[in-house]
């Protein structure tokens, strides 16, 4: 585990940075990425958090997208985070742009085309910028910005109230698999650091959260469409109501006992959304799920978990067949020949009376 001062290491001069940055402008907007994520749920609320505390700016937080998965909308829910649909927002409010948990992407860019991001602050690999930003803070040696927002907390000697200490908890629970994945020393201390303030009956209910019958129903057709190929699982599930409903259901998948790999497909207003999960990060799956995608789409991830999305689908059939086709290129990619010729169903079939009622 990293010592707590080691992991404050610049950010001392980070924070000096940001405020300054921050306090040249009136109205800044914090983007999250897009169907956000814990981590970057998290994030966002603790950069507002710190930017209300210790500027006069105003400060809003928005996401693109949707917050689709059952736990990150308990998470909004349960800890009343603000949050604003990019598509509500009137960019001439704003006069300064933050990005949290990403750095811009070519195809991702969800601002106008007269606008750049002032501020970025993120723990993922540093990719070249097209046009440099005020303020940049991207470290990665954070398993996750929840982190790294921690220590910006932790440096400006904020009391952390027990919503933003939960939701970054969170944040840092998801990104780093319980801790279990990659470099979590830093992550390790923040927690530490946050972990009296937590309201753990709360973080409970996230992590746990209620399902409705639409859930189970979408589970099932998932379940009943999916193939086994040696240890590789398999579902194309059709038209999804949110986007990361594909990722919802490759965690389940991923969790069934000897499988390795588990690619869920979905449907949603003409683009394919794609899930793959890894249970041994020896295969990367960001670049299988590169690889499956080539020039279609794009596709990022790392370790244990990527994502794709493949956009212009003008009907459900040419989707269908175009995921069919990439889930083909998936198999062959992690199945040996041998055993590509077998697949069977996940579910096998119930006998017709599993029970028999005792008789009077
Ligand atoms: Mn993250």
């Amino acid at each position: 585990m990293r010592d707590i001062s080691d992991m404050m290491l610049n950010s001392d001069s980070q924070l000096r940075g940001l405020l300054k940055t921050a306090s040249g402008s009136g109205r800044i907007l914090i983007l999250t990425h897009g169907n956000p994520d814990p981590d970057s749920i998290a994030s966002a609320s603790a950069l507002k958090f710190l930017l209300t505390h210790l500027t006069r700016c105003q400060v809003r937080v928005a996401y693109p997208g949707i917050i689709g998965r059952v736990e990150n909308r308990a998470m909004v829910k349960e800890l009343a985070l603000k949050m604003i649909p990019l598509k509500e927002i009137n960019w001439r409010d704003y006069d300064t742009l933050a990005l949290v948990d990403h750095q811009p992407r070519r195809r991702m860019y969800t601002w106008p085309s007269t606008r750049w991001p002032d501020i970025i602050i993120d723990h993922h690999p540093r990719r070249p910028l097209e046009k440099p930003a005020q303020f940049v803070d991207v470290r990665k040696q954070f398993g996750s910005n929840s982190s790294l927002m921690t220590s910006y907390l932790l440096t400006a000697d904020l009391t952390v109230p027990r919503w933003l200490a939960t939701a970054l908890v969170y944040g840092m629970l998801t990104d780093t698999q319980d801790f279990s994945r990659g470099k979590t020393g830093y992550d390790k201390s923040a927690y530490l650091a946050l972990f009296n303030s937590v309201d753990h009956s709360r973080l409970f209910r996230i992590s746990h959260p209620a399902i409705d019958c639409q859930y189970l129903s979408q589970y099932w057709h998932a379940l009943r469409g999916a193939r086994l190929w040696g240890d590789a699982v398999e579902t194309y599930i059709g038209e999804i109501p949110v986007p990361d409903a594909t990722s919802e259901i490759a965690d389940n998948l991923i969790i069934i006992c000897g499988i390795r790999y588990a690619l869920v497909t979905g449907f949603y207003q003409n683009t394919l959304y794609m899930s793959l999960r890894v249970r041994h990060a020896r295969r990367d799956a960001g670049v299988i799920m590169r690889r499956i995608v080539g020039r279609r789409g794009s596709a990022g991830g790392h370790g244990f978990m990527a994502g794709a999305q493949i956009p212009d689908l003008k009907t459900p059939e040419t989707a269908k067949s175009l995921a069919l086709e990439l889930h083909r290129s998936f198999i062959k990619l992690v199945i040996p020949n041998s055993e590509i010729s077998r697949s069977h169903p996940i579910l096998s079939e119930l006998p017709a009376q599993v029970h028999t009622p005792p008789s009077e």
